[in-house]
């Protein structure tokens, strides 16, 4: 393959929802491109994008994938993202590292939840969209109702740029509105016909051609003088219009393909090769220090790593984006982020698994490496004199939580390992070993997401793992103010252990007075403040400890031990076990004797009257809550809505949008646990949803009730 300059290269990104036929549409490019001599299906598990043995298994797509396809001089980069929501990770690297995003619609359903979704963040990275309506020749295909769904939803700039003669199986030839031309395929699609537009077309053909001309005429002034002397445009400045359309997301244009009979396909690629902005005409990326990096292939060398993947008889492959500058075999090269040396032995052209290699890219290109020593996901390697680093991509939080380990237990540690290792290749697995619910976390997309990281582990690294309901982080604080006093004493034989701590505990809330005087049966304590310590706890919330010790009555020397020993119960709550949280001590009396009083001894006196108070001041369990958003088609409200209030929800609002409803409401993660699975069930698939940690609150009490028994139980189990 020849070096392709900046100005040759174009980085496009397949969105789309699942099933659309993302990987199928690949497919026929590669064909058409020349890259395959034969097209393979998703069906027979041999597509170019398709090639993990989990993705043969289960015929959807789990990674994404790059290729590249030359066309008219141009190097057309793709990446083929799966569609599920449960892997959306894929689409958020590909969209950070492409200009433009081809966004495929299967005309059977039009816009669906994923394709909302997946727009959502064309917007958040400002990319360029251009919508691609699949699979005509199905039955049910509605091209009219899935552009009317787009004009519904995006408005006049949705401008379709084709429409079909006819769509289902007699579905063969479409009317371009840019060329002005009928196209119609043989029954094997590929090079299609190019035919003048049947009179009886022409109506709706001109309707179609004027609009075009105005949306392209409208993103540039020049354009617009002409447009209005003329009357019209040239094709030339027509491409010129959509481009300045494009970039600017003010003109989202609509082809229409049929991927599966591989008609159309060559007229996008040709769009893409001709009006699609080249990577020199896109805004700049920034580095971590805030330096806007232009893609020069004169400038700096600069390789941002944005995937990495484990394969078969090669070990790791690396995927990178020439940021700047250009990259030539056996260049070395400094990792910015790890500050290791790195040789390029070898470069590659992708398409898959299959490799080409070249002798050198330039900035704006999109290649492959083997065999690189300590290489992340993420890291940026640089030649001489420059220190780019870049962490531009940001990754959705978790929504689905289990707690994994293996069948069997001497495996821990190399489940562990492997566990890592898929996190470089899928950066939205998050792994955690719960030191507090002794337990390994594992949390991800959706089931889906979580079914496919088992399916992995146990048929790639053959070791049988089980998944088992995650424990909740439970907390445990005080509602009301207590008194408390120990004394722990011991006389066993030679020294003995005295020591006596009299405290109170109360509520800590942000802002409360310092403590004052306190009242318990009849009784009035005052406090006389020596000294505050605020402790930001590890789990959240606060512990202030302060000293009110009058006359001497505990050695200063001992405070920290009473400190400690509160610590210790605080790490492990008197109610349940867990965690406590946002309580006030006041120890300001007690006793010393002269010769037995030790640390231990204040240790236990501590920790022993802190138990005892708290367990007076109207102790309560927390639980974690969660900020969960759905978006959900009108049809399915009802049902998503009583779903969420068995699910203990607080529902905070409500707001529609173009046939979806979004819903905000504040859920116990307890009750999300399955979540995923349920909105899926009730809305076939058609709905999504977020989830974000928002606070710690009070569980009501026949939860307290039940929590308070179970640990009860475990304790007598000891
Ligand atoms: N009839 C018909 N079927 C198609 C067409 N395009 C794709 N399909 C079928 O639709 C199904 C899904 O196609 P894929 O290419 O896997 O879709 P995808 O968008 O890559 O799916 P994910 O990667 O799972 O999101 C497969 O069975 C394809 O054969 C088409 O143009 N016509
Ligand atoms: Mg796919």
């Amino acid at each position: 393959m020849k070096v392709y300059q900046t100005n040759e290269i174009k980085n496009i990104s397949i969105l789309g929802s699942s099933g659309s036929g993302k990987t199928t549409l690949a497919e026929a490019m590669l064909y058409e491109g020349g890259v395959i001599k034969r097209r393979g299906s998703v069906g027979n598990g041999n597509t170019v994008c398709d090639y993990f043995p989990v993705e043969k298994e289960y015929g959807y797509s789990v990674f994404s994938t790059v290729f590249s396809v030359e066309w008219q001089d141009r190097k057309l980069n793709f990446i083929d993202c799966p569609g599920s929501d449960d892997f959306i990770g894929g689409a958020v690297s590909a969209l950070n590292v492409t200009d433009t995003a081809l966004m495929v619609l299967n005309a059977q359903y039009g816009v669906e939840v994923g394709t909302v979704n997946q727009f959502r963040y064309t917007e958040q990275f400002h990319k360029p969209v251009i919508f691609v309506v699949n699979q005509l020749d199905q039955e049910k295909a509605d091209y009219e109702g899935t552009v009317a769904q787009l004009q519904d939803r995006w408005g006049s700039k949705i401008v379709p740029i084709q429409y079909p003669i006819t769509c289902g199986s007699s579905f063969n030839a479409v009317v371009d509105v840019l060329k002005m031309k009928m196209y119609r395929w043989k029954p094997e699609g590929g090079v299609p016909d190019v035919l003048e537009i049947p009179a009886d077309q022409m109506e709706k053909a001109m309707e179609l051609h004027k609009a075009l001309v105005e949306a392209a005429a409208e993103h540039d002034d020049v354009l617009m003088e002409k447009f209005f002397e003329e009357g019209t445009l040239s094709e030339d400045d027509m491409r010129a219009g959509i481009r300045a359309g494009l970039v600017t997301r003010g003109m989202f244009p609509v082809f229409c393909v049929c991927a599966g009979r591989d008609m159309c396909v060559r007229r996008t690629l040709e769009f893409l090769g001709n009006v699609v902005p080249c990577t020199d005409k896109m805004p700049r990326l920034i580095t971590t220090e805030g330096i806007e990096v232009t893609p020069d292939s004169n400038g700096p060398t600069s390789l941002f790593f944005f995937k990495t993947t484990v394969e078969p008889h090669i070990g790791q492959v690396s995927y990178f984006k020439v940021i700047s500058g250009k990259v030539k075999e056996g260049d070395d090269l400094l990792n910015a982020d790890r500050g290791s040396k790195e040789r390029i032995a070898q470069l590659f052209s992708v398409a898959g698994q299959t490799r080409n290699q070249v002798s050198e890219m330039v900035a704006g290109d999109i290649g492959a490496t083997v065999k690189l020593k300590d290489v992340r996901r993420g890291n940026t390697l640089n030649g001489k004199g420059c220190d780019y680093r870049f962490d531009f991509i940001k990754y959705p939080d978790p929504k689905y939580r289990r707690a994994i380990k293996p069948v069997n237990e001497a495996d821990a540690e190399k489940m562990m390992e492997i566990l890592n290792r898929m996190r470089e290749e899928d950066p939205t697995w998050v792994i955690e070993q719960s030191k507090e619910l002794k337990q390994t976390i594992v949390s991800g997309q959706g089931e889906f997401h979580l079914r496919t990281l088992k399916w992995r582990i146990e048929n790639n690294d053959k070791l049988p793992i089980e998944f088992l309901e995650p424990k909740i982080p439970y907390r445990e604080t005080i509602t009301k103010s207590a008194r408390a006093d120990y004394r722990h004493k011991k006389q066993s034989g030679g020294a003995g252990q005295f020591g006596e701590v009299h405290l109170i505990v109360e509520p800590y809330y942000e802002g409360m007075p310092a403590p004052d005087s306190y009242r318990f049966g009849g009784q009035e304590y005052k406090m006389n403040v020596r000294d505050t310590q605020t402790i930001d706890l590890e789990w959240g919330g606060k512990l202030v400890f302060v000293n009110c010790i009058v006359g001497g009555a505990i050695d200063t020397r001992f405070l920290p031990a009473i400190l400690k020993g509160i610590m210790s119960r605080m790490e492990q709550g008197p109610l349940t076990g867990s965690y406590a949280r946002d309580v006030r001590i006041c120890v300001y009396d007690g006793k010393m004797h002269p010769v037995d009083s030790n640390e231990v001894s204040f240790m236990l006196a501590g920790r022993n009257a802190f138990s005892a108070a708290f367990r007076e001041a109207g102790p309560k369990i927390l639980e974690p809550v969660y900020d969960v958003e759905v978006a959900v088609p009108a049809d399915y409200l009802g049902d998503v809505m009583s779903d969420l209030q068995g699910r203990r929800a607080l529902i905070m609002g409500m707001n529609s949008e173009k046939g979806f409803e979004k819903l905000q409401a504040k859920v116990p993660l307890k009750e999300m646990s399955n979540y995923s699975t349920s909105l899926s069930s009730i809305t076939g698939g058609r709905a999504s949803f977020t989830m974000k940690f928002a606070s710690y609150e009070l569980v009501p009490a026949d939860v307290q009730e039940k929590l308070l028994k179970a640990y009860q139980e475990t304790q007598t189990d000891d």
